[in-house]
């Protein structure tokens, strides 16, 4: 379609050697803008539209050369046909941003069409951890009692003799203190047995009221079993003020264990330890059976009396548990060297 419209059309020397009139140049403005029309509307890109820009309207372009032949006519002609060549120029103009506004939008259109980007798509997989069931379920007791009022308190694994045993009313001969039981790393130092220590730690340097509990690793020297293994992690609970009794002690397990477990029975078994006077065992009804979890009691006079505290004047209550206990009951675990074992088939579960 180019070539039959390119016939039609005189080139500057043809223009210049040839006779010219009014219908002459008129004949050839008209071919012009029949060829350039076409030529724009079938332009398929912006660098083929800035060549025609450049071919009908620079300098050197076909419209000026058109004008140049205006010369050898009679003036009273060229008004008109100047006018003629400007409105020329005007539409080229105007159908060459015409075409650059419909290149663009049919570019926009096909990358409509076949650029997706679905916004819900799943994402790349990243594997991610999460907390061990054992400091999940360590993470839980600590936020209840903290909904409670409790602080937190640590402090060291390697404790004394008198810390760990002495403090706590456990008599030399004792057979907690025994080689059987305890880790002795010298005659009067020991990984400590249990997290009592870090509360006589607390009550020498805070006068009551004192509420705290006491999370941690402790050692003891058993055989390991299912239920059993020489490190495991207590939390320990101390509240120390005037005229604390039973029933304080009784409505904070018993609150705390519903918080953990949820809303089941709750029974005291009377008990025996050393630090505590009375002692009581505390089992819950889990899933028809009746599981013991925790034990606790009032603080043994003795206990306050080492302290320097009076205890006609001052009362406490204590608790202890074992957190991999806690965690095995809530999740139905039934070997304790499941926590340990890092066996990502079995953690994922928690
Ligand atoms: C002070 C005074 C008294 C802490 C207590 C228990 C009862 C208890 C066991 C639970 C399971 C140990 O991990 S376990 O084997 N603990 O039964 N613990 S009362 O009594 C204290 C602590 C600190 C100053």
């Amino acid at each position: 379609m180019l070539t039959v419209v390119t016939r039609n059309i005189p080139t500057q020397a043809t223009l210049v050697s040839s006779t010219v009139s009014l219908e002459d140049i008129t004949a050839q403005l008209d071919a012009l803008e029949t060829e350039a029309t076409a030529r724009i509307a079938a332009a398929a890109g912006s660098r083929e539209l800035e060549q025609l820009r450049i071919g009908l309207l620079g300098k050197k372009g076909r419209i000026s050369a058109v004008l140049g032949a205006m010369g050898r006519l009679p003036g009273d002609q060229r008004p008109l046909l100047g006018q003629r060549a400007n409105l020329l120029k005007q539409q080229v103009q105007s159908l060459l941003r015409q075409q650059v506004s419909a290149l663009e939008a049919a570019a926009m259109a096909e990358r409509l069409a076949t650029e997706t980007l679905d916004v819900t798509a799943p994402s790349t997989f990243l594997p991610a951890g999460h907390r061990h069931p054992l400091l999940s379920s360590l993470d839980r007791i600590v936020d209840i009692f903290s909904g409670l009022g409790y602080g937190v308190a640590d402090g060291p694994e390697i404790e004394s003799d008198h810390y760990n045993f002495s403090a706590l009313n456990i008599p030399e001969n004792h057979p907690a203190r025994d080689m059987q039981d305890t880790f002795y790393l010298d005659p009067g130092t020991l990984l400590r047995t249990h997290t009592s220590p870090v509360q006589i730690r607390y009550l020498e340097k805070t006068p009551p009221p004192v509420r705290v509990i006491a999370p941690g690793r402790v050692y003891r020297r058993d055989a390991v079993d299912a239920t059993h293994s020489p490190v495991f992690h207590q939390v320990e609970v101390l509240a120390v003020d005037e005229a604390l009794n039973f029933g304080h002690l009784r409505g904070t397990v018993t609150a705390f264990l519903r918080a953990f477990f949820g809303d089941l029975p709750v029974r005291f078994r009377a008990s025996y330890f050393p630090f505590t006077e009375p002692s009581a065992e505390v089992d819950v009804l889990w899933r028809g059976r009746w599981l013991e979890v925790m034990g606790c009691g009032m603080v043994d006079p003795a206990v306050l009396a080492g302290l320097g505290l009076d205890p006609e004047r001052h009362s406490g209550f204590a608790a202890g548990l074992g957190v991999e206990r806690f965690c095995m009951v809530r999740h139905g675990i039934d070997d304790i060297r499941r926590l340990y074992g890092s066996d990502l088939r079995f953690l994922r579960q928690f």
